[in-house]
């Protein structure tokens, strides 16, 4: 295992980012950022009749509804923007895929009861199985499960990776024990902890260094608070290919954050040293790199419309709900506009459906008249404290996109 433990031997201080995330965005998005998209047209999205990525979907989850997916590759599987926002809860069959590596089958995971997880970095480190999990705490939460690169398909220049629209993303109902209950039977944290970070044991196929392969994120400490250690997603156990039988659930943060069939959590002084950590996830300038950067951790404040779009069928001239999804980021939701016209003018929406929490989404509406013609929908969320930006922040990967220009829908009304 590659963690470096919160104990004694590991006393070296952490160097401490030089550039934070926020000075990061405000950065960019003076400098390269707002020249390179200032002209950049409202995108159209051309799966009109869900034909993007005919490919069948790959046998691990072959349990999924093919037509609310679009295939990028068998490790990439988004959901449609138009089967987001069925309801407030994604249903299993409709969320989005993100395998660096591959989903562990039944034969490799065993008896579900019996997975273990140890916990490290804590007075009294300890190894718990799913069945003595379940005896310590039991709760419900709602959070956002989205990759770092959703919306990393409107970057002009072709980042690498899954060419992610608006579908790298869930709302999801966890249950299991939050992280705060284990740590407490743990004997509390280590006093030299900086960071919880969390392992995944996917069997990494022969031939890759484990240390380029093995899945370990580390988050600041505090996440511990909200953290929980889930088993099941939506009502059932916990499937395979989300992570089964155990997974880290880290609210408001991105989605690489949630490790999946989570072996062990430690509280350690320094970052882990794994590529997945040191290298990959981190938010550079265009045409660099380095672990200087800032990691993809908090995820922003973000909006989408569900519909209509043009995958929803001929709309018809008169009333029509404009409809969508809304997060916070780590913060709850506030407000969303709704704008018609590009954002020459906008009108506040309305939420609906139960409200579950700050890290969960809400959908809203807004009901409006059209006449026949084209219009550009857009839709902006605000969490108080900051509010989607209208341009993406430029950069090399194509992570934490939240512009509210890029993610609008052009439609025609008949
Ligand atoms: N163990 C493990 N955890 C993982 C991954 C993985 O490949 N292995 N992928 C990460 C990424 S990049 C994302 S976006 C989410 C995707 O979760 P999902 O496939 O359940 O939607 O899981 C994260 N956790
Ligand atoms: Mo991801």
């Amino acid at each position: 295992m590659m963690i470096l433990l919160g104990g004694s031997q590991m006393k070296k201080k952490i160097k401490k980012l030089n550039l934070s995330r926020r000075n990061f965005l405000a950065g960019t998005a003076t400098l390269a950022g707002i020249a390179a998209t200032a002209s950049v047209a409202p995108i159209t999205i051309a799966n009109a009749n869900h034909s993007e990525g005919k490919k069948g979907l790959p046998d691990f989850i072959s349990w999924k509804d093919r037509d609310a997916l679009i295939v990028h590759s068998d490790k990439g599987i988004e959901t449609h923007r138009s089967a987001i926002g069925e309801s407030l809860v994604t249903p299993n069959r409709n969320i989005y895929i993100r395998n660096n590596m591959p989903t562990m089958t039944d034969e490799q995971i065993g008896n579900r009861m019996d997975w273990k997880v140890s916990i490290e970095g804590v007075k009294n480190p300890k190894t718990f199985t799913i069945a003595q999990l379940q005896k310590l705490g039991h709760e419900t939460m709602a959070t956002i499960l989205q990759c770092s690169g959703n919306g990393r398909g409107f970057f002009k220049h072709k980042p690498r990776g899954s060419q992610w629209k608006t579908g790298a993303a869930a709302c999801v109902l966890w249950t299991g024990v939050p992280m705060k209950t284990v740590v407490d039977a743990c004997g509390g944290i280590n006093g030299d902890a900086v960071y919880m970070t969390s392992a995944g044991v996917d069997h990494v196929p022969t031939g890759l260094d484990p240390k380029k392969a093995m899945i370990e994120r580390s988050v600041p400490k505090k996440v511990f608070k909200d953290a929980m250690l889930a088993w099941e997603m939506n009502g059932v156990p916990l499937p395979n290919a989300h992570g089964g039988p155990l997974r880290m659930v880290t609210p408001g943060y991105f989605g690489i954050n949630n490790v999946k069939h989570l072996g062990k959590v430690a509280f350690t002084t320094q970052e882990s040293s794994v590529k997945y950590m040191k290298k990959s996830y981190r938010i550079s300038p265009i045409g660099k790199k380095g672990s200087q950067y800032p990691s993809c951790w908090e995820m922003p404040v973000k909006s989408w419309i569900t519909r209509p779009t043009d995958e929803t069928g001929t709309i018809k001239a008169g009333k029509v709900q404009i409809v969508g999804v809304a997060m916070g980021g780590t913060k709850k939701v506030r407000s969303v506009k709704v704008s018609v016209d590009g954002g020459s003018s906008w009108k506040k929406a309305k939420f609906i459906g139960p409200n579950l929490g700050k890290y969960a989404w809400r959908q809203f509406v807004l009901e409006t008249t059209l006449s026949a013609g084209t219009y550009n929908i857009a839709s902006l969320a605000s969490n108080g404290s900051d509010k989607q930006p209208e341009l993406r922040m430029e950069n090399r990967r194509g992570y934490a996109h939240n512009g509210w220009k890029d993610h609008s829908v052009n439609i025609t009304v008949v």
